[in-house]
């Protein structure tokens, strides 16, 4: 049988690179006993962090689910990378999850990733609770971390508990509900019995109060009712409050904070509680209301379940994981893909809890599973019981801007159908041909992310590739209107060619794209041949009149030509407009675009001169700082992204190590004059290398 979906929590362990979202959730897991042994990352021992490079790298990079359970409930719980060039798989995962733990570092605060992710959990209507982790740290403070979140992410941000003690000394929680306290022991290795309930300690006491007093304050905000029994002193029993305060986190008008040590497993017998109590079920989330349909967590209606991560693994195959919205997924059946209109045989369901995974017979209504070697599904598709339209609203994800041309070592077939099972795992890949040059291009989100995928297809699948230097994707467009007439004519015995055009083209809104706009009057041009002149000019910009690059943001007029009756064909239409499309964009005044990034830096105070004053040998245009705690800066700047190819080592040497950054992509930009020589030199030579 499968969970009843009242009874069920799914929740996407979310935050900044380095918070904690791994050893929480490791230690979850223990502390559910779904484990027996607390791993860490540094040693590599994390269930979730199960792949080599994870390891190696100690960083999670790609989602991880596991499923257990927690007084009489189902908690699936998803573990994400804070690192950005993974960000599909944290968005992946809060599509499917009601809820988000955001997971968040007591010495820093709310850190960018972390502000970010919050207002993607916002606009997919998450219910979000915090969890304020490493109070053993050095520095580490609670109440300032609280008010860097209230900052961040406004009032109904609330503190249900408060630590014992601080750093080192860390030694229990206040759980302001029920105003009791909890001590926790610390024995190496780390045990799951090592929570005793105390005294709130004496010096803690007026803290406590002044803490309840604003959580009270927050929660009645949520309930009249509550309010009016609260004000005249009433006493107010626990489940009350607790009923209040969900409602609130399940409507977004509330967010918990509680807090604690992952590694040392401390307050998360309590984090267990607070999802159960807290955070909304399937069911109390509502349904989902697509386009075509509304989904209701009902086990008799049709199934409908949704393909959110496939994993591609060289022996077992493709695992996809999924979530059901509606009816139930059951072993030995079939359902539709309703993307690929295939029929897929449902074999052994799998359930992933701790190390291991198991078999599941089915699974219901608002649950999240896993099924192995299906042939046609991955990420992204629907499984259901009918074949009809159903879409998920799409999520929006960054553009892989880092491209590196490729070259295959040994068996390219090998290499490429690796590279594309690699792909399924990952949206923000992309691969493709550069049709100028003819390489095989690899583009992600950064550097990183395209060297883990390169690592992974030889880990994973025995298949090498080489790198060449990344490649800065330019762009042309033009400045000026222009006019141009192409014509192309060929009368050399047998049935001649002929094709002829007048257009204009004048520049649109950076960002616009190209606009083919047909002005032909009389049938000058007859109808079939003008899809042919806009192929034509459409050929001509893929390589503009300065370097080479394609050519963007152009609205184009056919407003006149001529033709003959039997020497027009399309192939000459063609040719005709790719000639009138050359000359007029060389007379358009043309441009050379780059793409400017946002680079955002988390670097020691003491380091901020050195890094500014090398981003602006950069042509980089500081955007603004912060301080984020803990002696660090963040620094916000616009950088073209030529100067900043190599810059991890430099930004190393610069903060002694200690300065990390992520880049994304903002618009394209006109290259200043006096470098555009330069680089119309590079592009000439490669196509001569290329040639
Ligand atoms: N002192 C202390 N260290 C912690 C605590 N939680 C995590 N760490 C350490 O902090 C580092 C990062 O922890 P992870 O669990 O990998 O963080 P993460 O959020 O999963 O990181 P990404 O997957 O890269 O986003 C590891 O070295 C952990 O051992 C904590 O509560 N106290
Ligand atoms: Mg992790």
């Amino acid at each position: 049988m499968h969970k009843p979906a009242d009874r069920i929590r799914n929740v996407a362990l979310i935050g900044h690179r380095g918070s904690g979202k791994t050893s929480l959730h490791e230690a979850l897991l223990f502390e559910a006993k779904a484990t027996n042994r607390l791993g860490s990352v540094l040693d590599g021992t994390t269930v979730s962090d199960s792949e080599p490079d994870e390891q190696s790298r100690k960083m999670s990079i790609s989602l991880a689910l596991s499923s257990f359970e927690w007084d009489g409930r189902k908690i699936n719980l998803i573990d994400t990378p804070g690192e950005p060039s993974f960000v599909a798989d944290a968005l992946g995962a809060m599509r499917v999850c009601e809820s988000a733990v955001f997971v968040v570092n007591g010495v820093m605060g709310a850190e960018v990733t972390t502000r970010r992710l919050w207002a993607r959990a916002e606009e997919l209507d998450l219910a979000r609770m915090i969890f304020v982790n490493m109070l053993d740290r050095e520095r580490a403070d609670f109440f300032r971390t609280l008010e860097s979140l209230k900052d961040a992410f406004g009032g109904h941000v609330v503190a249900t508990e408060i630590p014992i003690g601080s750093e080192q000394d860390v030694c229990g929680i206040v759980d302001l509900v029920d105003m009791k306290a909890y001590q926790y022991s610390n024995p190496t290795p780390a045990s799951r019995d090592n929570c005793t309930e105390i005294e709130i300690p004496a010096e803690l006491q007026d803290l406590a109060e002044e803490y309840r007093e604003k959580m009270m304050d927050e929660i009645c905000e949520v309930s009249d009712s509550l309010m009016e029994r609260y004000l005249e002193g009433d006493e107010i029993a626990h489940d009350e409050i607790v009923g209040v305060l969900k409602d609130g986190t399940n409507h977004g008008s509330l967010f918990p904070v509680v807090c604690g040590v992952a590694t040392r497993n401390l307050g998360t017998n309590r984090l267990l509680d607070a999802i159960v109590e807290d955070l909304p079920s399937p069911v109390k989330h509502g349904s989902l209301e697509l386009p075509e349909i509304t989904l209701d967590a009902d086990p008799d209606a049709p199934l409908y379940a949704y393909v959110f991560k496939t994993r591609a693994d060289p022996f077992a195959g493709r695992i996809n994981l999924f979530r059901v919205y509606q009816g139930v997924m059951r072993h030995d059946s079939h359902v539709m893909n309703t993307t690929s209109h295939n029929k897929e045989r449902v074999g052994q369901l799998l359930v992933f809890s701790g190390k291991e995974s198991g078999h599941a017979d089915e699974f219901g209504p608002g649950d999240i599973g896993a099924v192995a070697k299906l042939k046609e599904t991955r990420a992204g598709d629907w499984l259901a019981e009918r074949d009809e339209p159903i879409s998920m609203p799409a999520i929006q994800l960054p553009a892989p801007v880092m491209a590196f041309a490729m070259e295959a070592q040994g068996d390219e077939d090998k290499v490429f159908t690796s590279l594309r099972r690699l792909q399924e795992e990952d949206p923000t890949i992309d691969l493709h041909r550069d049709e100028q040059t003819g390489d095989q291009i690899i583009a992600g989100l950064s550097q990183m992310h395209v060297e883990v995928v390169v690592e992974r297809l030889k880990e994973r699948f025995g298949a090498e590739v080489t790198l060449k230097p990344p490649r800065v994707p330019y762009m042309e467009t033009i400045r000026k209107p222009a006019k141009a007439h192409g014509r192309h004519k060929k009368q050399s015995g047998g049935r001649g060619q002929f094709g002829d055009c007048h257009i204009s083209i004048e520049p649109r809104e950076p960002g616009a794209g190209f606009e083919f706009v047909n002005q032909i009057k009389g049938g000058v041009i007859p109808t079939s041949f003008i899809p042919a002149v806009e192929k034509g000019v459409v050929d001509a910009m893929q390589s503009g009149p300065i370097a080479g690059c394609p050519v963007k943001d152009v609205s184009v007029r056919l407003f006149d030509g001529s033709y003959h009756t039997v020497d027009s064909s399309e192939m000459a239409f063609k040719l005709a407009g790719s000639i009138a499309m050359r000359e007029a964009m060389g007379n358009a005044s043309p441009a050379l675009l780059e793409p400017i990034m946002l680079v955002t830096l988390s670097i020691p105070e003491d380091s901020v001169g050195d890094v500014i004053g090398d981003l602006n040998s950069r042509r980089g245009r500081p955007q603004g700082m912060d301080s984020i705690g803990g002696g660090l800066t963040e620094v916000k700047a616009e950088v073209p992204m030529s100067e900043m190819l190599t810059y991890a080592p430099d930004l190393r040497s610069l903060t002694g190590g200690q300065g990390d950054y992520t880049m994304e992509f903002l618009r394209y930009e006109e290259v200043p004059a006096h470098l555009q020589q330069k680089i119309v030199a590079a592009a000439t030579e490669q196509e001569t290398i290329s040639a």
